[in-house]
């Protein structure tokens, strides 16, 4: 039988679930069987124990892509302006250690992912833009400069990857949008396979999974659009074929397996901020000065090592990116949660 440890920092889910989420999740708990029950016990953004890669993950095994037809396209040349003073993660490490509730909500979702559809795959840009238009994405990826970068991700949890991304800058796909001036964010949507996607029964999450930024964050250069990691084709568990990455804020920013993006005037609702919007919220800054509710954000676990180390702010990237929000209070916008 599966028994999911309790972290220090957890508590009873009762605690933090919010009153209608938890009504319904005990209705479905009336219902389903125990087997899904166990699979979904997680209410929140939770564990951060640190699996080791399963046995059956030979090294590239889980990250293997040899039936995407982007294959080709790897590695692509890396922009040696944005390097990480730290090492690399390991590449088994960073595909079998990951976070997409869709599948469910341990961190070992990376073979059931594997039954992802990846073609075809369709990126619907829509809202206020000049050019709407539906776009296969291997036609995505032949309108775009591909290149890698080595950034910083820091998971709200606490814990921390060097990872080799390939892509391009989320800038080269506005200019392809042409947002009208009346455009204030962009909202990334995840694809739903129910089929695949078991995460998705767990009816109390507020599918799909979408994320925003505002526009001048997502016309900022170090807001990228990752296609590729480690000199290939992303992995499903990794978000493939498309996947947002914004490396100043908390990992849970960096939507996955995007197939819409909008342009809208209302600032929107993000998954977790919808869950709880005390512990994750629209702007969710890395700073390690403002704890979560229920655990400090001061040190993060650097994920290969045994390492404990400072977290930065802005996840190192503050020179950069501070800037943003020069004209925001702090206070009143909660920048850093
Ligand atoms: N659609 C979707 N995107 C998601 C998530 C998710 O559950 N669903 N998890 C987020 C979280 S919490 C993190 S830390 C990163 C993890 O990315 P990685 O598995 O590629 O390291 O993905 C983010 N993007
Ligand atoms: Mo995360």
């Amino acid at each position: 039988m599966l028994i999911k440890r309790r972290r220090t920092w957890e508590l009873p889910e009762t605690a933090t679930t919010p009153e209608g989420i938890y009504r319904q999740r005990r209705q479905f708990m009336q219902y389903a069987g125990a087997g899904s029950l166990l699979l979904f016990s997680g209410g929140v953004l939770a564990g951060c124990g640190e699996a080791a890669p399963p046995a059956g993950a030979a090294a590239g095994e889980s990250s293997s892509a040899i039936n995407d037809p982007s294959a080709g396209l790897y590695p692509v040349p890396r922009n040696e302006a944005f390097q990480v003073a730290r090492a690399i993660t390991d590449e088994n490490l960073a595909t079998t250690y990951n976070n997409f509730y869709e599948f469910g909500s341990s961190k070992t979702i990376w073979s059931a992912a594997s039954k992802l559809k990846l073609r075809p795959w369709t990126v619907a840009i829509g809202g206020a833009v000049e050019k709407p238009q539906e776009i296969a994405i291997d036609d995505l990826l032949a309108r775009v400069p591909l290149e890698e970068r080595v950034y910083r991700l820091r998971c709200v949890e606490a814990w921390s990857m060097v990872v080799p991304w390939s892509g391009f800058q989320l800038s080269h796909l506005l200019k392809l949008a042409q947002p009208l001036s009346s455009a204030r964010y962009v909202r990334f949507t995840t694809a739903e396979q129910p089929d695949v996607m078991r995460g998705l029964r767990a009816s109390w999450y507020p599918w799909p999974y979408q994320e925003g930024l505002t526009m001048e964050e997502a016309g900022h250069e170090l807001a990228f659009m990752a296609t590729g990691i480690y000199g290939k084709p992303l992995p499903p568990q990794n978000g493939a074929p498309l996947r947002l990455v914004v490396p100043w804020k908390y990992g849970f920013k960096s939507i996955k397996s995007v197939v819409a993006i909008d342009f809208v005037e209302q600032r929107p609702t993000t998954f977790w901020e919808a869950i709880a919007a005390n512990e994750y919220g629209f702007w969710a800054n890395v700073n390690p000065e403002v704890p979560h509710p229920r655990w400090s954000q001061a040190s993060e676990r650097v994920l290969g090592t045994k390492e404990e180390v400072p977290t930065q702010l802005f996840n190192g990237y503050a020179e950069e990116v501070a800037g943003l929000y020069a004209g925001l209070d702090a206070q009143s916008e909660r920048l850093f949660m």
